[in-house]
């Protein structure tokens, strides 16, 4: 998802034309300001971190652009493609490495496993949102 910080500063558009190029598949997604409910749940192994009142806060702060991408590989793919946490230390190159400064606006954030995407996918979709579809550069990107 698209965090405040980067839907504020006019970002969705690239961020989604960079995964679109890379061939991944949007399959739902969603702008909104997230309830309460589900930033807690989001966010539900920080509860106890120090950075976690600014973090809800953040988050809460304004829309966030939510988005499922689909394809080979999607979760490693899209984690490599957004950068570490900490943009100062991000690859030149990444979404954060290239559009941001500080961790705590660090403009994106996505799944770091199957087994959280498929939490997180559920968390703010529900399978009816979830669209199927074909790209016809499919036999193009695939071996
Ligand atoms: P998200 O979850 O946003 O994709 O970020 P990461 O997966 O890369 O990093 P994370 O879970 O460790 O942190 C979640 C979220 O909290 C913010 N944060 C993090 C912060 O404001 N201060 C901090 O010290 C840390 C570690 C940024 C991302």
């Amino acid at each position: 998802m698209v965090k405040p910080d980067g839907v504020a500063r006019g970002l969705i558009g690239g961020i989604i034309q960079r995964f679109e190029r890379k061939g991944l598949k949007l399959v739902a997604a969603r702008f909104e300001r997230i309830p309460e409910k589900r930033v807690l749940e989001q966010y539900r192994e920080h509860l106890e971190k120090p950075f976690f009142p600014s973090l809800r806060h953040f988050i809460e702060s304004g829309p966030c652009f939510l988005m499922v991408w689909e394809g080979k590989n999607a979760v490693s793919v899209v984690r490599k493609m957004i950068g570490t946490t900490n943009p100062a230390e991000a690859e030149p190159g990444t979404i954060r490495g290239d559009l941001a400064l500080d961790t705590g606006r660090n403009v994106i954030h996505a799944s770091d496993s199957p087994a959280s995407a498929a939490r997180e996918i559920s968390l703010h979709f529900s399978p009816d949102e979830i669209i199927t579809y074909k790209r016809t550069d499919e036999p193009s990107l695939y071996e």
